[in-house]
């Protein structure tokens, strides 16, 4: 599709089911025979994913679960995975996947808000939930059904009743402004929220940003070491190439370099999604080589945080293949800001993707002047209804058509957007901005640190100044000529006020499960 046709795509509206656009489309289209999915052990045409998602269709209401009621996801990334998903989006039932990294807690939380009737859970991960599940199951009603064997008699098995049921299903009456699906956002504070997503929005962020942008098509093999429970995996991983009629590889296993690496010579794909840690332990093993080793990999993704500039470059001189990052967010469902294919600048967001808008707007609400930082706020068809049971949190976020996203950005004189850190983490040293990110850039490319967090902390003037929690590689002797080099090299490359008054030296840095560093947490 050309940049022309993307621009005049108008979204769905009215009847509309994605999951008959998105599946049935495919098979109504003559692509029956062609592989949709395959993983370590199985693999599914698109005419054996039609067929199993209609089963599971039909297996909902047969349980009791009728439309617009949630059913939970813990899953693995595996063919199981898609006909869940949208075989209960057929049916007008609202999957919401979960992070299966999560711990017991947070499921049960999230299983009790979403007042799912139904958990459908990956074998390997059921022993570990049976307390939690049975828990609550004690309380109230909830089907849990397990994609392997069924280990005792309270959990039915995926297999039997996609078996019990029939292969055809008229798809749910759903209006393309209906919601088909939720994904937990975790922010830096409070308990996750339920983001509603509309049925049109899964086309409309492949359309704009992975037909738009990445050019993807009909031959493209993709895999995406991003899981499809976070909304990057699950367009890089679904939405985007099921769009197409093209081939996912899913991979079950914790993305690391080597699980990574045998995928990517077993089933050589054509684009690549990973996040920038992935991208930066790829690039510390020796093995890293020509298309990161598919023989015939046309690009990489990028995106949950910024990818550093240097390991854009380095990476990109090791594979051959540029890195597309781009930015986007559980609440607008994927990517609205991005690089493009030919025109990458390593350390930029690019530019927003057409279909989005963009504005960069001060603490009053008033635009920003040229070169300036600004909170991001952006426009689109993808994004999403709101937050379950949140009103302020959902009114604060959702603001009319505009989606704030907590995040800096300024303008270069190039035209592209640069990243500057979260809202909540941005401080001034004299009266001057500083972004903790920026400050963390300039540590990581000090040959002796591996990870940095920067926070903004008071000095006995009570002036916020920056301190470092910096995770050294193995090896390295932290004494303080070290730390005066760390210093120096920050204001040799960031600028002079921005080094940090403060290093402490760490073995970890708190995280969020995407990965994000939690800044919070290390302010006094
Ligand atoms: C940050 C980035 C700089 C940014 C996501 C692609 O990450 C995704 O969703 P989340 O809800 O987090 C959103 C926040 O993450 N971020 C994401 N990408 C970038 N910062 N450069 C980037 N390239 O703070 C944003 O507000 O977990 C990413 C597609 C779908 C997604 N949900």
């Amino acid at each position: 599709m050309s940049m022309n046709q993307t621009r005049r795509w108008t979204p769905p509206s009215g009847l509309y089911n994605a999951a008959v656009d998105m599946v049935d489309r495919n098979v109504a289209e003559g692509s029956g025979a062609k592989a949709a999915f395959v993983d370590g052990k199985r693999q599914l045409t698109y005419a054996e994913l039609q067929a199993a998602c209609n089963r599971f269709a039909n297996a909902l209401p047969r349980l009791g679960i009728g439309r617009e009621r949630r059913i939970v996801q813990i899953m693995l990334d595996t063919v199981d995975f898609p006909v869940v998903f949208w075989g209960a989006i057929k049916a007008g039932v609202v999957p919401v996947p979960l992070n299966t990294l999560l711990p017991n807690e947070a499921w049960a939380y999230m299983i009790e808000d979403s007042r799912a009737d139904a958990v459908v859970i990956s074998s390997e991960l059921y022993e570990r939930a049976a307390s939690m599940l049975d828990a609550i199951a004690a309380k109230r009603h909830l089907h849990v059904i397990v994609t392997g064997a069924a280990p005792n008699a309270r959990v039915l098995e995926l297999g039997s009743l996609l078996a019990s049921s029939e292969p055809t299903a008229q798809a749910a009456d759903t209006d393309a402004d209906e919601v088909a699906f939720w994904l937990y956002s975790s922010g830096s504070t409070g308990m996750p929220k339920g983001t509603r997503h509309l049925h049109a929005s899964p086309m409309a962020t492949a359309k704009l940003f992975a037909q738009g942008v990445l050019g993807m098509n009909t031959d493209d093999v993709v895999f995406s070491a991003a899981k499809l429970f976070f909304a990057y995996g699950l367009g890089n991983g679904m939405s985007f190439p099921m769009s197409v009629g093209a081939t996912t590889i899913l991979m079950a296993d914790r993305p690391t370099p080597e699980s990574v690496g045998v995928v990517m010579a077993r089933h050589n794909p054509t684009i690549f999604c990973g996040v920038p840690t992935l991208f930066a332990a790829m690039l510390a093993t020796s093995s890293l080589g020509k298309g990161a080793g598919s023989n015939r990999l046309r690009l990489s993704t990028s995106a949950g945080e910024a990818l550093p500039e240097d390991i854009g470059v380095r990476f990109e001189k090791a594979t051959g293949v540029e890195i597309i990052d781009g930015i986007g967010s559980t609440e607008m469902l994927h990517i609205y800001c991005s690089n493009r294919p030919g025109r990458v600048r390593y350390g930029s967001s690019g530019t927003p993707v057409p279909g989005y808008d963009a504005r960069l707007l001060d603490d009053d609400g008033a635009p920003v002047a040229q070169g300036e930082i600004g909170e991001l706020v952006i426009r689109g068809p993808s994004a999403a209804d709101g937050y379950w049971l949140q009103r302020e949190r959902s009114q604060k976020t959702f603001r009319g058509a505009w989606t704030h996203t907590g995040d800096k950005y300024r303008i270069g004189e190039d035209g592209l957007y640069y990243y500057c850190g979260r809202t909540d983490d941005m401080f001034k040293v004299s009266g001057i901005w500083v972004s903790p990110f920026e400050v963390e850039s300039a540590l990581i490319t000090h040959k002796a640190v591996f990870e940095a967090a920067v926070v903004g902390k008071e000095d006995s003037d009570g002036l916020m100044k920056p301190r470092a929690f910096v995770v050294f590689k193995p090896g390295v002797t932290v004494d303080d000529a070290l730390c005066e080099d760390l210093k120096a090299h920050v204001k040799a490359t960031a600028g002079t006020w921005k080094y940090p008054r403060w290093i402490e030296a760490r073995s970890d840095l708190p995280k969020t499960a995407t990965g994000k560093i939690q800044r919070f947490k290390l302010r006094d």
